[in-house]
């Protein structure tokens, strides 16, 4: 409903969505809600510095001064205290996992809460300084001991997940979230300071025209992913597949989302394990695309929510998107298993 203003009087804010979700679980505490606007505070301040980064030299390295004579933080370390003091407020965590933290950070007693989160605060930082879109990626689990916090709490796999989403530093600032009931998207205004539902349910079409991976390392792939790739651009019925890689995991993701086709980081000769890391890049990803309808599978033909994490660092490959491409990468590692 629109007053003269334009003004919509009675939008859908991502807060009063997630409250709506909410009524699905009657034992509900508002506490998810409660972690979630934590996440958007975060998430506002990350989009207002990336917008601003040329202007206040934020591409700076850390240590360097600006006109103001403050500390000038680089963007990712700017971030990763964001996500970290506004999780750390919201009074709903006991630990997080950071990709720009070493060991995992554990929640002060007088401010712990049932959550575990992990994230990447600013995925695709490499891209900043040529505005490549950019994201951050987050995904919620509940610690699920009764034994005292440890680090250990931290290493469920991705099918425990009780939410996860990522925020796209694009053309405009958007959020795409699941908690396990579908996938949405919702659009940044900063004249409200709200983001407001753009889209419901979204859906991964079975099947697309577009793979992406970084075609630079074609000398290191397998036998599995070097024949997929050939059997894409010379098919033996109907047109080439297109090729996009835009080398930022949240764009290459969210595109495949919105069109279809796989995103892949397979495993090479020089990185066994890939790049991307399990706990806050391929899970958080995995459970967005399989809430829409997709597929997500490492090279062993293991379903990324089903690994069971070794430690909060480690890396995986990962082949995610659309349903029959995925299945149709899968049927090339049956011919040569890893
Ligand atoms: P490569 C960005 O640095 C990142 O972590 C992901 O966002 C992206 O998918 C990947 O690395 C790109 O890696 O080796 O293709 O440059």
């Amino acid at each position: 409903m629109s007053t003269s203003s334009g003004v919509d009087t009675d939008c859908q804010t991502l807060t009063r969505f997630v409250l709506d979700e909410q009524r699905r679980f009657p034992q509900a505490t508002g506490d998810l809600t409660q972690l979630l606007n934590s996440i958007l505070t975060a998430i506002k301040a990350i989009s207002s510095a990336v917008r601003k980064a040329g202007i206040h030299s934020l591409y700076g390295i850390a240590g360097s001064i600006n006109v103001t004579g403050d500390q000038v933080k680089k963007l990712d370390v700017l971030s990763n205290d964001l996500f970290v003091n506004m999780l750390r407020s919201s009074y709903t965590t006991c630990l997080l996992v950071s990709e720009e933290n070493e060991t995992v950070i554990e929640i002060e007693t007088e401010r712990r809460g049932k959550y575990i989160v992990c994230f990447d605060p600013l995925d695709g930082s490499s891209n900043i300084d040529c505005l490549v879109s950019i994201g951050s990626i987050f995904g919620i689990w509940r610690k699920t001991t009764t034994t005292p916090i440890d680090p250990s709490d931290a290493l469920q796999p991705g099918n425990k997940l009780v939410a996860a989403g990522y925020a796209l530093y694009g053309s405009a600032t958007m959020v795409v979230l699941s908690t396990g009931n579908g996938v949405h998207s919702f659009m940044y205004d900063p004249a409200i300071g709200e983001f407001l539902l753009t889209e419901k349910n979204i859906k991964c079409k079975p099947r697309g025209k577009i793979y992406s991976l970084n075609e630079g390392y074609q000398k290191y792939w397998d036998k599995a992913v070097s024949e997929y790739i050939h059997s894409r651009k010379f098919p033996e019925t109907g047109k080439p597949y297109g090729a996009r890689y835009i080398g930022s995991m949240v764009a290459d993701v969210h595109r495949t989302l919105v069109y279809g086709g796989i995103f892949m980081y397979p495993s090479t000769s020089e990185a066994p394990k890939g790049k991307l890391r399990l706990l806050y890049e391929c899970n958080p990803m995995a459970f967005i695309i399989e809430q829409a309808g997709g597929l997500a599978y490492d090279d062993k033909q293991t379903r990324i929510l089903d690994i069971e994490p070794k430690n909060i660092h480690e890396r995986s490959p990962i082949f995610m998107g659309s349903k029959e491409d995925v299945q149709d990468i899968l049927e090339f590692y049956k011919k040569h298993p890893k």
